[in-house]
């Protein structure tokens, strides 16, 4: 399965904003790095994301009056979670995790860079409307099975599995290649979302068949 045609690796937001000591650092973060390497010798078809947002970006709680990170606010599209500043363009903390070794990753696709929508999930805007374009990419090559993996599992990943999964994809998630911020029982939501829409839950033991670290 895993030199399939139709397979992609989708790793998230593998960036040192996300990591221990990061802005958004997602604690253990740094774990996956070492698994997604793994994983990803075993994908001909790898796709890396970027969380990559403008300074003063809406989803930062510092962009409004009187928020303080981890706060709630609404904004035009809906309910919005404020989140310190991470992963501005450009910064080292939203480089790619310099540790992550997939040379053959074919495209690296940026969201959340319009200023006034956030975009935790890599195929569409957290407007709802507004499309990555990731799906389109993914059927012109062929692609029906996605495999997510990266940071964090209950944000980018959960909305990520959930939108491949509303595009007409096979979605796996590979747990033991993710991490999760849980936020107020995020990640128990998240993962009852993707059971329910028909998300897969895998370990990278049961993809790769090996017991190696
Ligand atoms: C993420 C919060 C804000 C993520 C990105 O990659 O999960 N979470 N921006
Ligand atoms: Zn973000």
């Amino acid at each position: 399965m895993n030199g399939n045609a139709q397979d992609c690796l989708l790793a998230i937001d593998v960036q040192y904003d996300f990591m221990p000591g990061g802005a958004l650092a997602v604690p253990h973060g740094d774990e996956v790095v070492p698994v997604i390497n793994r994983l990803a010798r075993a994908f001909d078809h790898v796709v890396l994301t970027q969380d990559w947002h403008p300074p003063g970006h809406a989803s930062f709680a510092s962009s409004h009056a009187g928020m303080q990170p981890f706060g709630m606010t609404r904004l035009a599209y809906g309910d919005q979670v404020m989140w310190p500043d991470h992963c501005v363009q450009g910064t080292h903390g939203a480089a790619l995790h310099a540790d992550l070794r997939v040379p053959h990753a074919r495209m690296v696709l940026r969201k959340g860079h319009h200023a006034g929508v956030d975009s935790y999930s890599a195929f569409m805007e957290a407007d709802r409307t507004t499309r990555t374009g990731l799906a389109g990419y993914l059927r012109e090559h062929g692609v029906h099975r996605v495999f997510c993996v990266g940071l964090a599992t209950d944000f980018c990943v959960a909305w990520s599995a959930l939108d491949a999964r509303e595009a007409g994809f096979e979605v796996v998630v590979i747990e033991d290649a993710c991490r999760a911020i849980d936020l107020d029982g995020s990640l128990a939501d998240a993962w009852r979302d993707m059971t329910a829409a028909g998300v897969r839950r895998m370990t990278s033991m049961d993809l790769l068949g090996e017991h190696r670290r």
